[in-house]
């Protein structure tokens, strides 16, 4: 694969250059101006009558409670059933996490709280995926506030439902931007959504994680190829570096300091592919710091090259008509949506992937196995500056 990928490499690149152009009249609108939803449009189904449940994970929940599932303690004598799992999905209003969350959904077996910032494109998208109304809740998450990420996490609190596994997949890419967009704290936009507001999820979702009873719970944050420079993809240019981390540890707000990771000039494809080395350095300090103590898998993927998700939609259109064939027939790396939704799914709650630390990856034959990280992403110091710089930026330490 990797020969075929390298032979068609001069036409491929003009591809590339053409996806470099930073042209923006191809779709103009800048994501920040999408990014504001209102959370008028939380959805909590909130039953103002006290119940005894079977989850009380904190005092303060006694007073919103929904409908908790349970050890069904019909089923025959001596055998009870696992109850319905409980898990969380970021960015399940499309691509990857609307497919995992359909995968997951009609299996009957996990209902899905589809965490999205556009309430009504969630319903929408739920909808036209046939997924079960009891299957899933919809709730108002902008990975782009850190407001917003602690009104989720509050929010999901009083819904009374156990966290059996969070999936951090939400992600957004800005190749063609020529200046750098921000979020509401004032981080460069691709990092701050991908890994700042994920990571402040993930560390305020660990408590509820740890008091889940289900037996295999589990933390995955979606990874990416393209930051692994180990691999042909991981060398197209630009190559994710974090460097020295001299433009995270300055709050990456592009006035006093630079709005990239590694204090180098704005470039949003490199943003991207170092916000992903971000979301895999992250998965591996949280094994090395939780996974003994608290028996929680922490697991990230590459779900393989899904080429016709909205991930793309600010790339040049041209970009945008060769790459699905591009993948499809000449890298071969080509995944559907609805296989990928599969294999992240299979991550989410197949028995046989409760190893922790991995980063999972699937073959021709669409069977998983554990991949090789790069270098830099799977550097133990690094994951440790990147753990510490980022928890002062989301206020944590
Ligand atoms: P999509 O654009 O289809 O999905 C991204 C999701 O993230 C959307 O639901 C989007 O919401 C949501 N999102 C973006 N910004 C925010 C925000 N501020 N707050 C909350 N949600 C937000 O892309 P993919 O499905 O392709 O990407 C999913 C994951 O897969 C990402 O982590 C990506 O890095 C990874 N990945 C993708 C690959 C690919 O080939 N596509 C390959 C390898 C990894 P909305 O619908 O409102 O825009
Ligand atoms: Mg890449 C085996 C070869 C392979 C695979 C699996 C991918 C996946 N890509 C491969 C090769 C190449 N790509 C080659 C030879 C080129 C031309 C030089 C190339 C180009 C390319 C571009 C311009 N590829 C891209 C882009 C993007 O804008 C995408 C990107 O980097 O987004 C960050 C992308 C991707 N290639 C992939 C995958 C999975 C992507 C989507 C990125 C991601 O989500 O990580």
């Amino acid at each position: 694969m990797a020969l075929q990928a390298a032979a068609i490499l001069p036409s491929a690149l003009s591809i590339l250059k053409e996806g470099k152009s930073k042209d923006s009249t191809f779709l103009g609108i800048s994501l920040s101006d999408h990014v504001k939803s209102d959370s008028i449009y939380t959805s909590l189904r909130i039953k103002r009558e006290s119940k005894q449940r079977k989850f009380a994970i904190r005092p303060i929940r006694a007073q919103a409670v929904v409908e908790a599932p349970e050890v069904n303690q019909a089923a025959p004598a001596g055998k009870k059933t696992l109850r319905q799992g409980s898990v969380v999905v970021t960015g399940a209003s499309s691509g990857l996490g609307l497919a995992t969350a359909k995968a997951l959904a009609e299996t009957g077996k996990w209902h899905v709280i589809m965490a999205c910032r556009d309430f009504l494109k969630a319903e929408r998208a739920a909808k036209s995926a046939g997924m079960a109304k009891e299957n899933y809740t919809i709730m108002h998450l902008d990975l782009a506030s850190l407001d917003s990420v602690r009104q989720f996490v509050d929010n999901f609190r009083r819904s009374g439902r156990p966290l059996d596994v969070l999936v951090c997949n939400a992600a957004v890419y800005l190749p063609t931007a020529k200046e750098p967009t921000f979020t509401a704290e004032g981080f460069e936009l691709s990092v701050g959504t991908n890994h700042l507001g994920h990571f402040l999820l993930s560390r305020l979702l660990l408590d509820d994680l740890k008091q889940s009873d289900y037996p295999s719970k589990r933390l995955i944050i979606v990874g990416s190829i393209t930051g692994n420079t180990n691999t042909l993809a991981g060398n197209v240019p630009p190559k994710a570096n974090l460097g020295d981390l001299r433009g995270l540890a300055g709050g990456l707000n592009g006035l006093n300091t630079s709005s990239m990771i590694d204090g180098g000039e704005f470039d949003g494809a490199k943003a991207y592919k170092d916000s992903k080395v971000c979301n895999m350095l992250t998965m591996q300090e949280f094994h090395r710091r939780y996974h003994e103590e608290t028996g929680i898998t922490f697991a990230s993927l590459y779900p393989g090259c899904i080429a016709t998700t909205g991930l793309f939609r600010e790339h040049i259109p041209l970009f945008r008509l060769l790459f699905p064939p591009f993948q499809k027939y000449i890298t071969k790396g080509f995944v559907s949506e609805e296989e990928s939704g599969k294999r992240l799914a299979q991550v989410v709650s197949d028995p046989s992937l409760t190893k922790s630390g991995v980063y999972w990856s699937w073959n021709k034959d669409s069977a998983s196995f554990e991949n090789q990280l790069s270098q830099e992403a799977s550097d133990a110091e690094k994951a440790r500056k990147v753990w510490e710089v980022s928890e002062k930026l989301v206020g944590l330490a």
